[in-house]
């Protein structure tokens, strides 16, 4: 096709990423009759054949539970659970094991932070600052909080052709007084890299407690907590080739100790009385219960995983494969597309004129082609940009420009069905 400009856009540096897919058995089946082309890796990534293995092998030779027992198999279980405590904490240079509590997902950790820090440090006309682009998780936890206690939400607006932050607005509304800044590393919609390390450290300088949702980043780049300054992050692990059921919350210790509990139960005290309780330290002060022991050890593998390929490496291969894609994309008629057209994360968002995004990806998914198609959990952001919902394309490095060239092929095939379809 004349729109294939394949030479504009050089190939992201010397992995063998062909080799690299081949560790994922779920990519080597047809899906109706087609090679199945996963792209919908921003709702859930595929797993490695390191992850399953690691969880089968805990399951086979280690399965108990933690910090209860004085058994070998109990100590075992307790040695790779806070082993990935560990293992996450130098993932994303946090100071300290102890600053790395284990969710169920970026939504439970949001939660957490609102729970807790929230409950105890809001009140009645206290501000929390959000932005335009966040998913729900991001919001209503933030809503529950402030209807609870009386608190003020505010936003700072996307703006322009591509829809960044109005970074003027922020510093104004930062001058408001401003308790609380959270905001997402990586739009789930418009693919946009949020500049967090400069949000965080004016949000910090002007007295507010910073959180970052790093749902979309976390298996994409190379995360720093110090670098980024902020004073929690949450991120899910089934997004970074981990199980489903396991998270982070990264929180500075200083917090952490002067938080109150989020559950009740075992493992979270220090001493139960009748009347009255006394807790354990952070982080096992926010772990009530038997937590998610084989999915730490699916997430530890997943980790040393994507450090085997290099995460600055993935971060270009995605980067390069939603270049050419929004690429590609822009110079087919009738689509429009969202976010900006460089720098942004791997995903692509657009919407087909004259074709409702949950056609297009029905019709696709008839291809093999698994795109998401909906507000993707961001109906304010949608509201704003005046549309119901997109179809999006979301990319990993098991991805290639194949498949990419795939997609727009059958999008083209799509919009000659409905143009067909709509004059006959
Ligand atoms: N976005 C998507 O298809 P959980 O469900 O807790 O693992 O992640 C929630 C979440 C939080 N923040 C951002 C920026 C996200 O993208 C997500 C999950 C999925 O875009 C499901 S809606």
């Amino acid at each position: 096709m004349s729109f294939l400009n394949k030479t504009q856009f050089p190939r992201a540096r010397n992995v063998s990423w062909e080799l690299i897919r081949s560790d994922f058995p779920i990519l080597e089946q047809t899906v109706n009759g087609e090679a199945l082309v996963y792209f919908d890796n921003a709702a859930t990534s595929q797993k490695p054949n390191a992850v399953i293995n690691a969880i089968r092998k805990y399951y086979e030779t280690g399965n108990a539970n933690v910090h209860r027992g004085i058994h070998e198999l109990s100590n075992r279980a307790t040695a790779s659970f806070e082993g990935g405590r560990q293992r996450v904490a130098s993932f994303v240079n946090a100071a300290s094991a102890d600053e790395i509590i284990f969710t169920r997902g970026t939504t439970e950790g949001i939660n957490l932070v609102a729970a807790t820090w929230g409950v105890a440090n809001l009140k009645a006309g206290d501000k929390v600052l959000l932005t335009e682009m966040e998913h729900h998780s991001n919001i209503v936890p933030w809503q529950l909080l402030c209807e609870r206690v009386g608190a003020e939400l505010l936003y700072v607006p996307v703006v322009g052709d591509s829809n960044e932050l109005d970074m003027e607005a922020f510093d104004q509304l930062l001058g408001q007084g401003v308790k609380l800044f959270s905001v997402t590393h990586i739009s789930n919609t418009l693919g946009i890299l949020n500049p967090v390390a400069e949000l965080c450290q004016k949000a910090r300088a002007a007295g507010a407690v910073t959180v970052v949702d790093a749902a979309q980043s976390a298996g994409h780049l190379k995360l720093d907590v110090q670098a980024l300054g902020c004073d929690f992050l949450a991120f899910s692990g089934h997004k970074m080739c981990g199980p489903t059921g396991i998270g982070v919350l990264f929180g500075r210790l200083p917090i952490l100790e002067s938080m109150p509990p989020y559950q009740g139960g075992g493992e979270m005290i220090s001493t139960v009385d009748f009347f009255k309780s006394t807790y354990n330290k952070p982080p096992h002060r926010f772990e009530a219960g038997t937590p998610d022991i084989s999915g730490v050890v699916g997430l530890h593998a997943a980790m040393d995983f994507l450090d085997s390929i290099g995460r600055e490496a993935i971060f270009e291969h995605d980067q390069d494969l939603a270049e050419y894609a929004y690429h590609l994309l822009s110079e087919v008629k009738g689509i429009r597309l969202f976010g900006p057209r460089a720098g942004r994360a791997g995903l692509v968002s657009f919407l087909m004129e004259d074709v409702h995004a949950h056609d297009l990806v029905t019709f696709a998914d008839q291809k093999g082609i698994a795109l998401r198609g909906g507000h993707h959990c961001n109906q304010p952001l949608m509201k704003k940009l005046g549309v119901p919902s997109t179809a999006r394309a979301s990319f990993y490095f098991y991805n290639n420009r194949n498949e990419v060239d795939y997609l727009v092929e059958v999008l083209v095939e799509i919009q000659r069905f409905f143009s067909s379809n709509s004059t006959s």
